[in-house]
């Protein structure tokens, strides 16, 4: 009886330690990586893919991918911890093909979000799902308050400079500005007043660089709009102005994003010339994403191929309202 006994024990503590292997196996892990870890709107993006994690479950692993080669160690990085997939906004979208073929090799599902990849000729991959921002859009409203607030002020337009900052190797930059292009020469803004001004990198250091060479170069003008891919762009400009004399009086900028860098704009006791910034969703961004990649490796529920998220305009005024309107 005793024997019996002990037997049944080891049986049991067998399949105890079975059952622990099975589950550790069974364990959701997903990678969540970002070309810009400092830049608020990722780190919103983290906080809502966080959350998902919390609700169902799973392990988020969150990695910073500045280059292609963090993009290639972090995917590694991911199948070493046996990890089932993982979205990623990569550093620069021709990493496509390259990116693919990792998460292929190492057997990851992949998403991307924000930035689509694109194969050797351009064009974007089309076989991974993608939610981005519909950025052509976006970048219309961006034109449309820029014209609208400037007649609202009075403006003669011919006295004013509309500053584009451009990061045209990446597709959704180019929409967007195009976008407020349209929308501002709709409006009747003179074309050859928009000056392009490209910046080396999508941070505030280098849109400041770009603004104050285009501020330099073009004396003639009494005011100034600014326009670019988000509101570290904007921002840049914005102080760029500053540091020439153009504040709140005769700058207006409106960026893309919403989220912290804007918010503490119109947290400042002094209107600045950053007036306003189309609100966009880190929260469907980084929570639906998650959970789409958690259905997909959970229940084989492949993700909608493309998804294009709308936004919102937000100024000063109204920026709370704005954020409890799109649930953020
Ligand atoms: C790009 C930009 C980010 C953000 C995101 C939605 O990745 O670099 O700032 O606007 O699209």
């Amino acid at each position: 009886m005793k024997q019996f006994r002990t037997l049944l024990g080891t049986v049991g503590l067998s399949l105890a330690l079975l059952g622990g292997a099975a589950h550790a196996a069974d364990e959701v892990k997903i990678g969540f990586l970002v070309k810009q870890a400092e830049e608020p709107w990722f780190q919103d993006e983290w906080k809502f893919a966080e959350q998902a994690a919390r609700e169902k479950g799973f392990k988020l692993v969150k990695i910073g991918v500045p280059s292609g080669d963090k993009v290639l160690t972090a995917i590694d990085n991911l199948a070493a911890q046996h990890a089932q997939g993982f979205i990623i906004c990569v550093p620069d979208v021709k990493l496509g093909p390259a990116v693919v073929a990792k998460a292929k090799q190492s057997n990851l599902k992949v998403m991307t979000v924000d930035d689509r990849l694109v194969d050797g000729s351009g064009k974007p991959i089309e076989a991974v799902p993608h939610m981005g921002i519909s950025a052509y859009k976006i970048g219309e409203q961006v034109g449309a308050a820029l014209a609208e607030e400037a007649k609202k002020r009075g403006w003669n337009l011919a006295e004013v400079g509309a500053i584009r900052i451009a990061y045209d190797q990446l597709p959704t930059a180019k929409e967007r500005t195009d976008g407020a292009i349209a929308a501002l020469t709709a409006a009747g803004f003179p074309k050859a007043n928009i000056i392009n001004a490209p910046q080396a990198k999508t941070d505030t250091e280098n849109a400041f660089n770009a603004a104050n060479i285009a501020i330099t170069q073009n004396p003639k003008f009494k005011h100034w709009l600014a326009f670019g891919l988000n509101d570290e762009a904007v921002l840049g400009a914005v102080r760029a102005a500053e540091g020439q004399g153009a504040k709140a009086d005769n700058m207006i900028g409106v960026g893309i994003g919403g989220s912290q860098s804007a918010l503490n704009e119109f947290a400042k006791n002094e209107k600045t010339g950053f007036f306003g910034t189309v609100l966009i969703s880190p929260k469907r961004h980084g929570y639906e994403t998650t959970l789409n990649m958690y259905e997909w490796i959970k229940n084989g529920k492949a993700p909608e191929k493309l998804i294009l998220t709308s936004g919102k305009l937000m100024t000063r005024d109204n920026a709370a309202a704005v954020k409890k309107e799109m649930g953020l």
